[in-house]
């Protein structure tokens, strides 16, 4: 039986082995190609620093961590490229200028970080087809939000394409490279659109910041992506329409096997204060719960998740990891109780 010490070092503080355990989340300390605000490497040790403190029953879905939550070591590949390159992708990130070409050696600067990128998704592929292979559900933990593309590859040839993803944040992420990077944040969702086998329907929540190219993106990719605008969601409500009955409309186009895409953002900032780019307007974490919850009550499957662009505050400031722990308890609970 599967007891939780808050001294255990496990996540939500479990003692627990990977062998016994349904959800198996894998650490991606990488942030790379960030633009903004930094820290996303940070992010899974402030979840695990802050997890231990969870009560293991949840009102809804009881005593799931039962089936066992298991978080994998990190893999010393993602730290030390994360630091060697990071400071690279600044220099190009000032270089970067739309009408003008890069000099010689930002090029090759360039090229050597996008291989590199291209490297963490094969090992962020590797790690979640073996996740899959165990016949456990893979859950990652950035990072920014150009790790878990990888992870949707694996779970997307699993299911030969039979999966829906569910992507709620701030950003659109539909770029088709941004400031020269192939694998960037902002790109993860076209990327993902673009695999050998994509999802059925990528469906969109708390939109709010997105250019014009992934906006005319979206109106002519009606049959593969639908986005719920924050504004759109906001007004909705505004005039009285409920949340649960938003949240039927953003189900229904998805099929049985989901795949969860959480970056952080998406919530309200002062939910998720030093993430790289926050921005104002959001989703509550009680709406996010309820979302999450009604994946599984419309009878959905959760095959697979990650939660990304979680950032610790300096000088030990807890919160971030905070909402970022509960908010994976969430998705780790739900996904071993969907069937
Ligand atoms: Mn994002």
């Amino acid at each position: 039986m599967i007891k939780q010490s808050t001294n255990s070092g496990g996540i939500f503080g479990l003692i627990s082995t990977r062998k016994e355990s349904k959800v198996i989340l894998t650490p991606v300390p990488w942030e790379v190609t960030t633009s903004y605000g930094s820290g996303t490497s940070h992010g899974p040790r402030a979840i695990l620093e802050a997890s231990p403190q969870i009560d293991l029953f949840d009102i809804e879905f009881g005593n799931a961590y039962e089936q066992g939550f298991f978080l994998e070591k990190e893999d010393p590949f993602f730290m030390a490229n994360n630091n060697k390159l990071k400071p690279l992708a600044q220099e190009i990130i000032g270089a970067w200028d739309e009408t003008t070409e890069l000099s010689a050696p930002h090029k090759a600067t360039l090229k050597q970080i996008n291989s590199a990128c291209t490297e963490m998704t094969e090992l962020v592929y590797r790690k979640t087809a073996a996740v899959i292979k165990e016949n456990k559900i893979p859950g990652l933990i950035g990072g920014d939000h150009s790790t878990p593309l990888g992870a949707i590859r694996a779970v997307g040839e699993h299911y030969a394409g039979d999966f829906g993803i569910l992507h709620i944040d701030a950003h659109a992420d539909l770029r088709l490279a941004y400031q020269g990077f192939s694998h960037s944040h902002a790109s993860i969702m076209r990327n993902v659109c673009a695999l050998k086998t994509p999802p059925k329907h990528l469906v969109q929540v708390g939109i709010r910041d997105f250019c014009q190219e992934e906006y005319d993106f979206i109106q002519s990719n009606e049959s593969q992506v639908t986005t719920f605008f924050d504004s759109q969601l906001k007004s909705a409500q505004m005039q009285g329409e409920a949340w649960g009955q938003l949240v039927e409309k953003i189900l229904k186009p998805l099929p049985k096997n989901v795949y969860v895409s959480f970056d952080i953002d998406g919530l309200a900032p002062h939910f998720c204060p030093h993430t790289g780019t926050p921005v104002p307007g959001g989703l509550s974490f009680d709406e996010a719960c309820y979302l999450l919850a009604q994946i599984v009550k419309s009878g959905r499957k959760i095959i697979g998740f990650d939660l990304n662009e979680v950032a610790p505050g300096p000088e030990g400031d807890e919160w971030d990891g905070n909402v970022g722990s509960r908010l994976l308890f969430k998705l780790c609970g739900w996904a071993a109780v969907s069937k």
